[in-house]
């Protein structure tokens, strides 16, 4: 094996098998904070020693997409078989190549050091051995019968000269048939509903554990991943004796009570030991299948990608609140024309997405006690209407007014035209290669010398969840860049690298 970025250090080894690194991570305790007179009573720094492991093998990857016949799913199999294949195709503005642009492992880079001739950049995908997007075989389900050939026509996104050329690979691909409990997503949903699972949960729970393992027989894949980037369903209900631990909800689904078709699937990939991820935002993760997922040590992320207009406020709110200004008011307003806006424009699936995209400032907020009072918040409104005429190439416009230096007012106000499945399709490729690294880090203390993966709930994919899911009374971390630098600095843990601090004495001594 022949990683593109090598350490020389005392601190990493590099066996047969793994990559090992000897790392002190810095932190500090403090005492009780003190917000009526902003100061934190005591501060105490400390150090742990940490190993870390990292298997060099990368496995065959396989991916299961729930709803893959949808615009995300036909999308990003296209985009993928369009890499592997070198594709390009003519538009009206010339010749386009496939890439993998909105890709943070592949289309970004990450700051090594220093040479004489400058900062030393590299892909993030070069820091540890991973997974390579054109290698990832994909399967999946759908409740729409339409080969992805087909379902790639409906969706609308890809230029048709591309589409043209995909034809003879992406028609061959057929979705198997999946769970449909109406209740769960919007009524305009019922024409697409003609690739069904019959029978009682407990059967259809079978059926799709026995797709798996016939997915993971046939296609030789090594390991196998399941994402759900289906419709958007309501939230369930979280009842006690119903899906509170795992064994409710186990008994839930063999007695047939309320559990929905996305927390079915959850259930069904970690009894198989697959990591699974919800790109939607609805409570698939209710209390029972996360205790499941602890109990069987599998690994779940989500929820709802974090694509366009959300991604950009955990940016801008992170800018103006770590500035020193104080946005007060925060209006969100999108039309969209695809299959997910007409779901989405049903109420009690908007009321899924609102409370994920509304959340995405609290933690940015509460950093902040200079400016905001115990439990104030901005005003934060959210707006989605379907446009069918728009398609895919959802139009979001966002206002921000802030209060700035003595009793100022600072309004922003954007406007933003994009493929919405052309910035989902790069996060579903980060969340599985992502996912399955993290399957191959381990690491110990001197405390705990015993070696042990991540916690079940795999926070690290918070940078690219809308509502990341933590472990229970983790902290929530919204903002962009923090997100970003927990992936960095784990993956530079992982190679003995201290963290990226962008201090640069070296620069600032006489
Ligand atoms: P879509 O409506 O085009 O695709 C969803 C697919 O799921 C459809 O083909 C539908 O037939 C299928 N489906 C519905 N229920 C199913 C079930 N129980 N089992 C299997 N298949 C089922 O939607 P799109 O645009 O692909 O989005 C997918 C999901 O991702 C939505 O929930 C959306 O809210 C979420 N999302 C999308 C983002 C984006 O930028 N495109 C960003 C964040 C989240
Ligand atoms: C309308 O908001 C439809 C949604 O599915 C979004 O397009 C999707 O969740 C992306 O949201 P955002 O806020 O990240 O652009």
């Amino acid at each position: 094996m022949h990683e593109k970025v090598r350490i020389n250090s005392a601190d990493v080894k590099y066996t047969e098998k793994h990559i090992e690194s000897r790392y002190f991570a810095y932190d500090a305790t403090t005492g009780k904070q003190v917000f009526c007179m902003f100061y934190v009573n005591k501060v105490t720094p400390s150090s742990t020693e940490f190993i870390f492991r990292t298997e060099r093998k990368v496995p065959r990857l396989g991916v299961m997409l729930v709803g893959w016949g949808g615009n995300n799913g036909t999308t990003v199999t296209a985009a993928v078989l369009a890499n592997k294949l070198g594709l390009t195709w003519k538009t009206k503005t010339g010749l386009k190549k496939a890439n993998y642009y909105g890709s943070l492992l592949e289309s970004s880079t990450v700051c090594l050091g220093s040479s004489p001739d400058g900062e030393v950049y590299a892909p993030f995908r070069d820091l540890l051995p991973m997974v390579h997007p054109n290698d990832i075989v994909f399967d999946g389900w759908d409740i729409s019968s339409l080969d992805l050939g087909r379902a790639m026509e409906r969706a609308q996104v890809l230029d048709w000269s591309l589409q043209e050329k995909l034809w003879p690979h992406m028609s061959q691909l057929k979705p198997r048939p999946s769970v449909y409990i109406p209740e769960f997503i919007a009524a305009n949903q019922e024409h697409r509903a003609d690739n069904l699972i019959r029978g009682s949960k407990a059967e259809q729970v079978a059926q799709i554990r026995r797709d798996i393992c016939d997915f993971r027989e046939k296609s030789g894949v090594d390991k196998v991943l399941v994402l759900w980037t289906a419709n958007t369903e309501r939230f369930c209900d979280v009842i006690p004796g119903v899906n509170d631990t795992a064994e409710n909800l186990l008994n839930s689904i063999q007695m047939g009570r309320e559990v929905s078709p996305s927390t079915m699937f959850a259930v069904a990939s970690v009894l198989e030991g697959c990591a699974y991820i919800n790109g939607s935002p609805q409570n698939t993760f209710v209390p029972g299948a996360v205790d499941l997922a602890l109990q069987r040590g599998v690994f779940i992320g989500g929820d709802d990608f974090k694509s366009g207009q959300t991604k950009l406020k955990s940016v801008l709110v992170d800018f103006l609140v770590s500035t020193g200004i104080k946005p007060t008011s925060i209006v969100s307003y999108n039309h969209l024309g695809n299959n997910d806006g007409l779901n989405l424009s049903a109420l009690q699936q908007f009321r899924s997405k609102e409370i994920s995209k509304s959340n995405v400032v609290d933690d940015i907020v509460q950093s902040n006690p200079v400016l905001y009072r115990p439990r104030e918040k901005p005003d934060h409104c959210v707006v989605i209407k379907y446009v069918p005429y728009v398609g895919d190439s959802k139009r979001a416009m966002d206002e921000y007014t802030s209060e700035i230096m003595m009793g100022g007012t600072n309004t922003m106000a954007l406007h933003n035209t994009c493929e919405d499945s052309l910035l989902a399709s790069p996060i579903i490729l980060d969340l599985v290669i992502l996912t399955e690294l993290c399957q191959r880090i381990t690491f110990c203390t001197q405390d705990d010398p015993v070696f042990q993966g991540f916690h079940s709930v795999l926070s690290l994919l918070s940078f690219l969840c809308k509502a990341p899911l933590v472990p229970q009374g983790a902290p929530v971390v919204n903002a962009f860049f923090r997100q970003r630098a927990c992936i960095e600095n784990v993956m530079r843990a992982c190679l003995g690298l201290p963290p990226q601090n962008h201090m640069q004495l070296e620069h600032k001594m006489t």
